[in-house]
């Protein structure tokens, strides 16, 4: 008998086909009424879930007895209860790797476009502002050259670090849980504590994945270590910085600019930050391009029917809930 799979997220019609092949595939659907009513009514059917932003954990999952694997279509998993699912033996994937260039490139643009006032002037110009030759209120910062810290190095911070390093002649800073001697050897990187990075640093880049430790990481003591020239951006997760704390730094002067593509709720339909021209806000975008998509979600099928069908897959989060 073929097992079943809820897929809770929109999947591509593509890979509902795929799926279709191996299992009884579940897509709730909101011409077919409430979506969370034919997610709940889905579970204790559902054997394989895949999908990506939404919260799973006891409460959710508490009546999927018979589930055996979630398939998460990200990188990031601090959207499930890892301890949980470990405790009822359920396997839990991601898709690394695949997505490591796209967000470093999107890490990139935000450092570029809150440095070169690139989509606040790109509005100006198209509202008809552009009457005579700009000047300084509207001129921005170099970037070729200035500090770069990446906060947690990463294999996507490594990424961001060589754009900095080999495009833009940046000496790289860097801070986390440990000396990546390697990324060392490769870009002259220097480890630094997070204090010492936030001092020192032109730019600084937040690539930790979102954990009780690293929940408001970034706050008002730690924005006003930074240099009233930097600016911060944000490709990792939104809780990482306290967000009320950055509005005020930004509107203070605390420090230059934001670059942000995640936040503390997404999605976000209105905030504070929308209205100031030192922010740039991004909708969570960093691995939207069709190659990376795709790849993820091959990756993510690829992880779900290895699971389904017995064997190790790739990308277990929580190996030790493999019997082999
Ligand atoms: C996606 C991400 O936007 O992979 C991650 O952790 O944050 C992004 O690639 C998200 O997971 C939705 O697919």
């Amino acid at each position: 008998m073929k097992k079943t799979v809820l897929a809770f997220s929109r999947v591509s019609p593509e890979m509902a086909e795929r799926l279709q092949q191996d299992f009884n595939v579940i897509i709730p659907d909101p011409k077919k009424g409430d979506l969370n009513e034919q997610f709940n009514e889905a579970l204790p059917h559902s054997h394989g879930m895949i999908g990506a932003g939404r919260k799973l954990g006891r409460e959710q999952l508490e009546s999927a007895r018979q589930l055996e694997v979630v398939s998460s279509i990200s990188v990031g998993y601090d959207n499930y209860d890892v301890s949980y699912l470990t405790e009822r033996g359920i396997m839990l994937t991601n898709t690394p790797d695949v997505l490591t260039e796209s967000t470093a490139d999107l890490g990139f643009s935000l450092i570029m476009s809150s440095a070169r006032r690139v989509a606040e002037l790109d509005a100006y110009t198209k509202a008809g502002k552009w009457t005579r030759s700009i000047e300084a209120p509207h001129f921005g910062t170099d970037v070729y050259g200035k500090t770069l810290g990446i906060v947690g190095m990463g294999n996507i911070g490594a990424a961001v670090a060589r754009r900095g390093r080999l495009g833009f002649n940046m000496p790289i800073l860097y801070s986390g849980n440990s000396r990546k001697t390697a990324i060392e050897q490769e870009l002259g990187a220097q480890f630094r504590t997070l204090d010492q990075l936030l001092a020192e640093s032109d730019f600084v880049c937040l690539v930790v994945p979102l954990s009780e430790k690293t929940k408001h990481l970034i706050s008002t003591r730690e924005l006003s270590l930074m240099k009233k020239s930097a600016i911060l951006v944000n490709i990792a997760r939104g809780p990482i910085v306290d967000e009320p704390a950055l509005i005020e730094a930004l509107k203070n002067g605390t420090i230059r600019g934001a670059g942000l593509d995640v936040y503390e709720k997404e999605p976000l339909a209105e905030s504070p930050l929308f209205h100031l021209s030192n922010a740039v806000t991004l909708p969570h975008i960093g691995s939207a391009t069709d190659e990376t998509r795709q790849a993820m979600a091959d990756r993510a099928y690829a992880n779900l029917r290895a699971a389904l069908l017995g064997e190790k897959p790739q990308d277990l989060v929580n190996a030790q809930v493999w019997k082999g």
